[in-house]
């Protein structure tokens, strides 16, 4: 039996997998033989991750757009698609999060989540997708969220983003699911990245919750998360489409018990 889950040979697109996640998914996909293609919208944090993924012996190159351009993104994906044969696999991972009270959050700050969570991956799906079409094969990945699922205070602008993500993927599933193209979704639970580093400080009150409401008892680790990207990647999952897979040590399988127990 062929090892379903070898990426030899495949191009893997990772947008923000400059660190956290991104790194962790990017590196499982590289152990699995992809040559990785990773952007960044910072050229310090690009560049030290492209030596830390050759330094591992991996294939990778660098490039530097926001993903939420889409004049900028078709440039690029056009210029990796020259450079790099074709895009097999695609994780949409840039994200950022803003944590305001909804109703002191700006307008401007609820857009800008929006666009970058929610807009980025469908400008980048669009643009990948269309010579996926053509070589009837692709995977694309987007990287959801608990608050896929579930609303949490102060967190309104990237609940809502990760709530469309979710339902783009379906979409993008549908119209694309006859052209031998996978998209599907990864919910990450509580992760220990740079991202929630500021709700994880040890005596803050979330971390003390985050730990009770997580059934196996801790926050993820980045690398929990590479064996589901590449099983996403590779051919184990050709009929699998428009699922979110929750990486989340089983929060969304409970309702939690009382403290005192
Ligand atoms: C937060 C956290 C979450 C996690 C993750 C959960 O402020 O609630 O940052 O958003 O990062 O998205 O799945």
């Amino acid at each position: 039996m062929t090892n379903l889950f070898d990426l030899t040979g495949k191009v893997a697109l990772i947008t923000g997998g400059t660190h956290g996640l991104g790194l962790a998914m990017a590196e499982g996909l590289g152990s699995a033989g992809a040559e990785l293609v990773v952007t960044s919208t910072t050229p310090s944090k690009l560049e030290e991750a492209i030596k830390y993924y050759q330094s591992k012996g991996f294939k990778a190159t660098g490039y530097i757009f926001d993903v939420t351009d889409e004049k900028i993104a078709a440039e690029k994906v056009a210029e990796i698609e020259a450079n790099h044969k074709q895009i097999d696999i695609l994780i949409n991972n840039a994200g950022i999060i803003k944590r305001v009270p909804a109703l002191e959050m700006e307008v401007s700050e609820f857009r800008k989540v929006i666009d970058v969570d929610l807009t980025g991956p469908f400008i980048m799906s669009q643009l990948v997708a269309r010579n996926m079409i053509k070589r009837r094969s692709g995977k694309i990945i987007n990287i959801c969220s608990m608050m896929s699922e579930l609303g949490r205070d102060n967190v309104v602008a990237y609940a809502s983003a990760k709530g469309g993500l979710k339902m783009l993927t379906k979409n993008l599933a549908t119209e694309w699911a006859k052209h031998n193209i996978q998209v599907n979704g990864i919910g990450p639970g509580y992760f220990a990245t740079s991202q929630t580093e500021p709700i994880r400080v040890d005596g803050n009150p979330f971390n003390e919750f985050i730990i009770s409401r997580t059934p196996e008892g801790r926050w993820g680790n980045p690398e929990d998360l590479a064996g589901t990207a590449i099983f996403l990647a590779s051919e184990a999952s050709q009929f699998i489409n428009g699922q979110i897979i929750y990486v989340d040590g089983g929060i969304l399988a409970t309702i939690g018990k009382p403290s005192n127990e």
